[in-house]
């Protein structure tokens, strides 16, 4: 633990949502002369939070001064490096850091870190499950919702299972992951990456740094980015290769296996979540698992009882023998590619919303192979109607969710699936894929 002395150091947290209202309180507790600054309208809940720790904020502006004069900035992963203010800080040399970076300078914690383009959360909760259900006192942090900087100001936890984004993992730099996992590296949030997915790839990559040989590193072994950056790069940690025969998990025949402890075998059809995702998922934190010497039995237990999270392949009703599917956060190409996979009937696809430089052609072969429909839902579907409307399927072109609904309704057949894998963020119509999922399956229920 690197224990700063705090005293009059002047901190600055750019960001006043989850993230920057958990550092600042963590920093008001550890002696620092903090400033909150967002540019937007604090909402209510960090405003009183805000207060109730005697914490000094603005809101509505970015008072310059005052931000440039910080020692040291705590910036909010939503906030772009390439936002004018962060690149006059980093002109001037003052140090920017996420919140995890500097919640993790105050805790003794063992550190399970969980990246890639998709399947974090679900491999984060699964871990989480796993690790409470051997009696471990561990917390649940970073991109799944909850601040780590707050449950370290809080309740701090002997252990920590975080979701890392590439945002939050931009700006850390003496964070050490005891364990990390690295599950894919598809195309995603190009647009915070000056649409070169090399940066993207590097700052996935961070999870690594300053690992030692007491460390794992945990990674899907059939990834071609991860194979490539690997051959390029020296690891500290203890590699824990997953996905083919050999390695520290993989399938054979019907069984899953897990060999980074005593060895341990069960048929995937037994794993509660579904789907080729989610065997590699599986394997991930079965590892990590085995790795924190957990017994296998509590293993299985978990994988056998642990359903999944909300809006990912999830099952939300069967109207006149058609099956609906809300998988609102597949909000990337790949992790479309992964939900038709799973389909076993013919299928009407709901996609479209913000893109993000997407690439479509990844879902090709499997458009053609399971959809007869696909309804377009977004502001601006010209990219979507380019790239399919000579696959000779039935289009529905559509700028809200109920058209969108009622056009797969009507396009769908008995025994069909009716799913929403969107391949894209959900801003134009929806205030997140929460709400747009959601307000999915509450149509869905009123059909
Ligand atoms: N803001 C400024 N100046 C700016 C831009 C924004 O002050 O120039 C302010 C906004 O007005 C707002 C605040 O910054 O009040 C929001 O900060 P934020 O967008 O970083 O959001 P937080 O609530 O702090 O949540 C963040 C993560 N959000 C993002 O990365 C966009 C949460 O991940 C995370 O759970 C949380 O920190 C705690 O770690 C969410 C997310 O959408 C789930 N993540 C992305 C994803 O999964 O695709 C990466
Ligand atoms: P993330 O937190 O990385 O966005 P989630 O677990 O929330 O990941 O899943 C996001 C989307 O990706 C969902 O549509 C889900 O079905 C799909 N998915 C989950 N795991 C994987 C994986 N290993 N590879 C590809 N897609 C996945």
């Amino acid at each position: 633990m690197v224990q700063e002395k705090a005293i009059n150091k002047r901190l600055v947290v750019l960001g006043a949502g989850e993230s920057g209202t958990g550092a600042a309180i963590l920093a008001k507790e550890k002696g620092y002369d903090v400033f909150v600054s967002d540019c937007g309208t604090i909402s209510a809940p960090y405003r009183a939070l805000l207060n109730q720790n005697g914490i000094t904020w603005e809101d509505g502006q970015h008072t310059e001064s005052r931000i440039l004069d910080a020692n040291e900035v705590v910036k909010s992963p939503g906030i772009p490096l390439t936002a004018p203010l962060v690149k006059k800080l980093q002109a001037q040399g003052t140090p920017i850091i996420s919140e995890i970076e500097f919640a993790a300078r105050y805790t003794n914690a063992k550190m399970i870190c969980i990246t890639g383009s998709n399947g974090k959360t679900t491999t984060t909760s699964l871990i989480f499950d796993i690790l409470r259900r051997a009696g471990l006192d561990v917390g649940l942090a970073g991109n799944i919702g909850a601040s780590l900087a707050l449950q370290v100001a809080h309740e701090d936890h002997d252990y920590y299972v975080i979701e890392l984004s590439s945002f939050q993992l931009d700006n850390m730099y003496d964070f050490r992951a005891n364990i990390a996992i690295l599950l894919n590296i598809t195309p995603d949030h190009l647009d915070r990456y000056n649409y070169e997915f090399q940066n993207y790839v590097k700052a996935k990559f961070r999870i690594t740094q300053n690992q030692t040989k007491d460390d794992a590193f945990i990674y899907w072994s059939g990834d071609p980015v991860i194979d490539n950056e690997i051959q390029k790069m020296s690891l500290g940690a203890t590699l824990y290769p997953f996905g083919k025969e050999g390695n520290a998990a993989y399938i054979r025949g019907n069984d899953l296996i897990v060999e980074a402890g005593e060895k341990f075998k069960m048929p995937y059809t037994d794993i509660a979540i579904q789907g080729k995702h989610n065997q590699l998922n599986s394997m991930a934190a079965s590892i990590a698992a085995q790795v924190l010497h957990i017994k296998n039995d509590v293993i299985r237990e978990s994988l056998q009882r642990f359903t999944g999270v909300e809006h990912r392949l999830q099952y939300v009703a069967t109207v006149k023998g058609v099956r609906y599917i809300n998988d609102s956060k597949a909000t990337n190409v790949n992790s479309c590619w992964y939900a038709l996979e799973a389909m076993t009937t013919p299928t009407v696809l709901i996609l479209g919303g913000k893109d993000k430089g997407n690439d479509y052609s990844e879902i090709d072969d499997l458009v053609r192979e399971k959809c007869h429909t696909l309804v377009f839902m977004g502001l601006h579907n010209e990219k979507l109607r380019e790239h399919f409307s000579n696959f000779g399927l039935n289009i529905i072109d559509t700028d809200n969710l109920h058209d969108a609904i009622q056009g797969a309704y009507h396009a769908a057949h008995e025994g069909d699936t009716v799913l929403l894998s969107p391949c894209c963020a959900s801003f134009d119509l929806f205030t997140s894929y929460e709400d747009r999922g959601q307000q999915f399956m509450d149509a869905v229920r009123n059909l």
